[in-house]
C-alpha cells in the first residue's frame, strides 16, 4: 500500500492525526527495563507502540537516537519497524539529503533497507538532492520547510526578494510536487508561519508537524492553520510528551493516557 493509501485508511480507521515520537533516550526511560531485561530499548518501543497502536496515524523515529547506540541502534530501529502494524505510516526522521548520488543511496536506505513509509529530507541542495527520494513514488518525502526550534529564524527566515526563505522552500514544494510524493515539515510553535506555508501548499500537500507537548506547540492554532479543508493531512507529532509520560513500571499505561487526551484535544478542533 502506497503511504497515500496508508494515511487515508489509518486516519479515519483511528480517527486520529496524532503521531507517535519514538525517540528512545536511556536518561528519560524507565530504570526498571536497564534491570530487568537484555533489550530494554526494543521491549520500550514494544510496550508503546501495543498501548497506542489503536489511537495513532503513524510513529515516527530519529535516527539520531537510534545511531547514538551504533549496530545495536540500527537493529533495534529495524525490529521496532517491523513490529508495527503494517496499517500504521512509519516516518524515519533523519533530515537526510546531499550531492544527488549520494542522495540516492539515502533514499534507498530509508525507503528500502528501513521500509519507511516517509523520510524527513532538507531542501538545501536543491532539487537534484530531492529528486532521488521523489523517484519512490509510493511514498513521502517530508521536506523541511519551517522548523520549530528557536533558532530557526537564523536562516528560515532570512528575506528573498522581500519574502522569507521558508516561503520560497513551501513554493518549491509545490513545484516539485508533480508525482505527488512531497510533505512539508512545518513547527507548530510557529502558528503564523503554519498558516501561510499551509496557503502556500494548498490541500493536497501533506504536512508533518512536531513541536506539540515537550516544545509546547499550540494544538488549537496547529490543527486550524495546518489541516486542509476537510481538517486532514496533517501528521501531528509528539515524542518526549507522549513516552516520557511516567517512568514507572507501568509507564505505557500513562503513555496511552497522554496519547489519548492529545489525540482528542485534536480532534476537537478539528
Ligand atoms: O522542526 C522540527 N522540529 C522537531 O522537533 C523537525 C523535526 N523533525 N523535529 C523532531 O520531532 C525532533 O527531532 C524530534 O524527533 C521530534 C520532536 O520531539 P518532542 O519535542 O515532541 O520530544
Amino acid at each position: 500500500m502506497n503511504f497515500k493509501e496508508k494515511l487515508e485508511r489509518i486516519v479515519p480507521k483511528n480517527n486520529s492525526l496524532l503521531c507517535v515520537g519514538l525517540d528512545i533516550d536511556k536518561d528519560r526511560m524507565p530504570k526498571h527495563l536497564f534491570q530487568n531485561s537484555k533489550t530494554p530499548y526494543l521491549d520500550f518501543n514494544k510496550e508503546i507502540i501495543d498501548a497506542t497502536k489503536d489511537i495513532v496515524c503513524a510513529y515516527k523515529l530519529n535516527m539520531a537516537f537510534y545511531e547514538v547506540l551504533g549496530k545495536k541502534g540500527i537493529d533495534i530501529l529495524e525490529k521496532t519497524i517491523e513490529y508495527i502494524p503494517t496499517d500504521i505510516v512509519v516516518i524515519i526522521d533523519g533530515k537526510r539529503n546531499d550531492i544527488g548520488n549520494t542522495a540516492r543511496k539515502y533514499a534507498q536506505s530509508l525507503f528500502e533497507t528501513f521500509n519507511a513509509d516517509a523520510v524527513t529530507i532538507n531542501p538545501y541542495l536543491g532539487k537534484d538532492g530531492i529528486v532521488p527520494f521523489l523517484e519512490y513514488k509510493n511514498k513521502c518525502s517530508f521536506i523541511l520547510c519551517r522548523t520549530s526550534n528557536p533558532s530557526a529564524i537564523d536562516i528560515q527566515d532570512v528575506k528573498i526578494s522581500s519574502k522569507p526563505l521558508y516561503e520560497l522552500v513551501a513554493k518549491k514544494i509545490r513545484e516539485w510536487n508533480t508525482f505527488g510524493n512531497c510533505g512539508a515539515v512545518v513547527g507548530a510553535t510557529y502558528p503564523a508561519e503554519l498558516k501561510i506555508i499551509r496557503e502556500i501548499l494548498g490541500d493536497e500537500i501533506p504536512m508533518l508537524i512536531p513541536g506539540i507537548g515537550a516544545q509546547g506547540g499550540d494544538v488549537e492554532k496547529t490543527i486550524k492553520y495546518g489541516t486542509n479543508k476537510n481538517k486532514e493531512n496533517a501528521i501531528i507529532n509528539s515524542s518526549r510528551g507522549i513516552i516520557y509520560a511516567d517512568t514507572k513500571n507501568d509507564f505505557s499505561k500513562a503513555s496511552r493516557n497522554e496519547a489519548i487526551i492529545l489525540k482528542n484535544k485534536i480532534n476537537k478542533y478539528r
